[in-house]
């Protein structure tokens, strides 16, 4: 076993650092400190490069041209899908829909399969920790047929009830749509066990991986989950793109999202046939800059390493809880046994927004509120937390300064 000072000695860090440009910049006339991965992460050099390569390169539409600079930029667009599939170990480039973001892919599914598959008396499963994102798609589904929306329950340590979850499962669940870990309390959640119970029952599965992706290694053929959506700006990526993964029968079988070019076969007024996966789904130009760039973040994490990432946040997350932890009045929101590096907090007689100020002020950006999950807000009785999220490129001295700067805000705000 490798000891947490010698991973700490292995990562070279300051290296890391030195790869994203806007960490050197101030913030109120202290040096930055980012502490808000979890809502999106900075981007190194490389995908900064790779974005304006292509604008100043390549610039053309996909898919469509016979010239040079179109072929180009549809070998590079397409390089990602390749990057993507190797990267959650999908069967097929088929199976690698691009979309703009984690949302956008619940919705795909909710809008297509959704509407093909769920009947009025059919129950879909979601949790008590999951975000908007992938309440409100359901919801509007379960309305609209006349289906019924059911909760896994959490416990206070911000863990999914498993038995809970068994009980819920039935001959009316079509759907269990999870997250794999949780943007508000760092939970990681048991999916492949999550998964397999749902198949027994006769469920179609869905995995929100916004926040898991980044962190921990996914192979969408281990877990056997039929769908799997994620957002490239939350692995040092672009924003604006992203990738749902289904399994290829259900996409195969699953109605259009959206009509327009690209996503046809063949058009005429009386009918139209549509083209075959992945391009079924991608109607119209697509976000070609940004999910070209989506490589280069895929090429920087595997040249970062993934495994030497994820012990450095885990050294990061025991630095950081052990130090919030000591101070007075700080409650942390979120212990569960497996968390990605996300330590949520309250503190008491100070608002999160105050907090969130004051920490700005000293060039520490956190995130604040509800961060989209009201309904687990609720089941803590808290109107919402400050948060703070770790990545590949922040420091043990960061978080010293993050233990101080609250001292300071909290000392501020009695
Ligand atoms: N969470 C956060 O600060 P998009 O916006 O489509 O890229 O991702 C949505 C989303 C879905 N699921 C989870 C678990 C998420 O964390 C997010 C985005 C950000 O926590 C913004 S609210």
């Amino acid at each position: 076993m490798i000891k947490e000072a010698q991973i700490r000695e292995s990562y070279e860090v300051e290296q890391v650092r030195r790869e994203f440009p806007i960490l050197r910049r101030e913030v109120k006339g202290k040096p930055l400190i980012y502490f808000d991965n979890a809502a999106t992460t900075q981007k190194p050099q490389q995908v900064i490069d790779a974005l304006t390569g292509y604008y100043t390169g390549y610039n053309a539409n996909i898919h469509r041209g016979i010239h040079t600079l179109a072929e180009e930029a549809t070998a590079a667009f397409e390089n990602t899908r390749d990057a993507v599939q190797r990267f959650i170990g999908a069967d097929s480039r088929e199976e690698i829909i691009f979309t703009r973001g984690t949302t956008e892919g619940i919705n795909l599914v909710a809008y297509t399969w959704g509407r093909q598959n769920i009947k009025a008396g059919d129950e879909i499963i979601i949790s008590a920790m999951e975000h908007h994102s992938n309440i409100v798609p359901w919801q509007v589904l379960c309305e609209e047929k006349g289906a019924k929306l059911k909760v896994i329950p959490v416990n206070e340590k911000g863990e999914l009830l498993f038995e809970e979850y068994i009980k819920l499962l039935g001959p009316r669940t079509k759907m269990v749509s999870v997250v794999h870990a949780s943007n508000a309390l760092g939970t990681i959640n048991p999916v492949r066990q999550i998964i397999d119970a749902a198949h027994k029952a006769g469920a179609v599965t869905l995995i929100d991986g916004a926040q898991s992706t980044a962190h921990l290694d996914i192979n969408v053929r281990d877990l056997d989950c039929d769908f799997f959506a994620l957002s490239a700006h939350k692995l040092y990526g672009p924003t604006g793109t992203g990738v749902l993964y289904g399994k290829k029968e259900l996409l195969e079988a699953m109605p259009v999202f959206q009509g327009g070019g690209e996503m046809i076969k063949e058009v005429s007024f009386e009918k139209t046939t549509y083209n075959q996966l992945p391009y079924k789904y991608e109607a119209g130009t697509p976000n070609i800059a940004d999910t070209i760039a989506f490589k280069a973040a895929l090429d920087f994490i595997y040249r970062i390493g993934k495994e030497q990432i994820r012990r450095h946040e885990e050294d990061l997350l025991g630095y950081a809880t052990a130090q919030l932890r000591a101070i007075r009045g700080l409650k942390i929101i979120g212990e569960a046994a497996e968390k990605t590096s996300v330590i949520s907090f309250v503190v008491d007689n100070a608002h999160p927004q105050d907090l969130g100020i004051l920490l700005d002020n000293q060039g520490i950006a956190v995130r604040t509120g509800h961060h989209c999950t009201q309904p687990l807000m609720d089941f803590f009785c808290i109107p919402g937390t400050t948060r703070a999220s770790f990545a590949a490129y922040n420091t043990r001295a960061e978080i010293d300064e993050l233990a101080a700067g609250l001292q300071k805000a909290i000392k501020l705000l009695s």
